[in-house]
Parts: C-alpha cells; structure tokens; sequence
C-alpha cells in the first residue's frame, strides 16, 4: 500500500511509527508542512486552504492509496473540505474525547490542545456527544508545540520537564482524572506528562486507536513486497537545524528534504 501523512511538523510521525512497525512492507510517505507550521494559530479557512494545498501535491507526487491527516488542528477544521474535494479515502485525528470519557471516573478530564483545536465546534460536539456529564478543562498549548517542533531532540530531561510543568500544574490544580493530549505535536512528551501528572491521572491518547483503523483501511490495497518498503520524511520549506534528521534517525526513517 502506499500511504501519504501530513501534519504541520513532527506531530505526526508517532503515529506513522506505529503504522509502520506493524505493517512494515509498504510505502510509507510524511510530509511535513514547515512552510505552514504552525497550524494552531491560523483560521479555519486559511487551514483548509494550506491543506487542500499540500494533499494536493502529495496526490500528484505519490499517488497513494490512502491518507492520514495526522494533525487534530487540520482534521477538525479541514477533513470535510478533503473529502469533497479528492475522492480517496481519509483518516483523520481527532481528540481522543471518546476513550478519555469511558474511563474518567470523576468525570473531570483535560485537553491540551492548540486553540484553533480547543475552541472548534467539531471539539463542541465531540464533548457533546461522549463527554456530556464531564467537565472539560482546557488548556491551549501553543508554545509546547514550538518546543517539540524546534528544541526537542537537543533538550535534556530536565528542559522536556519544564515545558510540560505549566499544563500539568493547570491540571492538577483542576483535579482531572485523565488527560487528553490532543495535538499530535504532544505524543512526543507523553512520559514527561504522565510524570509530572502523576500515577493518578490517566494520558490518553489517539496513536493505537488511529493505527488500526489505518491498517483496516490499508488491507483494501497490494504489499509491494520487501524491496517496496520505505518510510520517507520530507518537509514543504527547508528546515535549519538538526531536528529532521535527528526525528529521522529516532523512527527509523529517511528524511529527504524539501518535497518538490
Ligand atoms: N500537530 C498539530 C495538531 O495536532 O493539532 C498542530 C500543530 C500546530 O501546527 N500548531
């Protein structure tokens, strides 16, 4: 199969690790929209826009079978748009409300999310729908997103704990139960959250639920066999900075530069 991912940076590659490691044999392509970056921030428009710009460029590149739009900012606001505009199949991420709902026994829970993502209506319903007797605290998280895209890979234990402490500390002091991270950017903190919230409070998160689906998704199409198998990383503007590469390394991928 070949699968094309998007996000506005590193959030998604988690979630494409996941994929990968479960069904090596395919052609596995993440572009990461660094001329976009960040996406959190933006109106919906402009997001559908940017997006609709880079499936585009992916479809002509790769023509894959499948896509993920491994960003909750863009899935909320643009999966619509997506599919009326391409006619192939889309997975989506969205915050794993749901899940976060069925386990909560104070039926308080977190989000940490970007503020285009806390304050959309897909957000509204979904709490509507699944968290109707919870209280959602949320915590718009702009500035982790940044970290995780620009400082990560060269920051040491003690600084990955520091940019988590204010949204635990906002957590905590809101005695939830469980915590959504629902920005893909976050899953690359998740230890660091689970240690500063402590063995009470629960980190949920989208990357098995999303996988599967993915691999269901994928049965539909052909394995290229062994000598087909690539996981490729590009980005839509160059990027300064080791982090690519050093992402690249930690997954197990290649990263290929600029997508032309
Ligand atoms: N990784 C994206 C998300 O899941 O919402 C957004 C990151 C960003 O562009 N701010």
């Amino acid at each position: 199969p070949r699968l094309a991912v998007l996000d506005s940076g590193v959030g998604g590659l988690p979630y494409l690790h996941w994929i990968f490691r479960a069904r090596p044999a395919g052609a596995y392509i993440y572009l990461a929209d660094t001329a976009g970056f960040p996406y959190g921030s933006k109106g919906e428009d402009e997001i559908i826009e940017i997006v609709t710009r880079m499936i585009g460029c992916l479809n002509e590149s790769f023509d894959p079978d499948i896509f993920l739009i491994a960003c909750n900012t863009a899935s909320v606001v643009a999966l619509g748009a997506l599919r009326e505009r391409f006619s192939k199949p889309f997975v989506g991420v969205v915050p794993a409300v749901k899940p976060a709902a069925q386990q909560s026994r104070l039926r308080r829970i977190g989000l940490i999310a970007t503020s285009e993502t806390v304050i959309s209506s897909y957000t509204e319903n979904l709490i509507s729908t699944f968290a109707a007797d919870c209280r959602v605290l949320r915590f718009a998280g702009q500035d982790l997103v940044d970290f995780v895209e620009n400082d990560l890979t060269r920051a040491d234990e003690k600084a990955r704990l520091e940019a988590v402490r204010p949204a635990c500390d906002f957590f905590r002091e809101e005695r939830v139960d469980t915590v959504v991270l629902g920005c893909t950017h976050y899953l690359h903190l998740q230890k660091e959250f689970q240690t500063l919230l402590g063995p009470d409070i629960r980190v949920v998160d989208s990357v098995e639920g999303v996988g599967r689906q993915v691999l269901r998704r994928l049965e539909d199409f052909p394995d290229p066999g062994q000598r087909g198998s690539v996981f490729d990383i590009y980005t839509s503007s160059p990027v300064p900075g080791p982090a690519y590469d050093d992402f690249a390394a930690l997954y197990g991928a290649s990263y290929r530069g600029v997508l032309e």
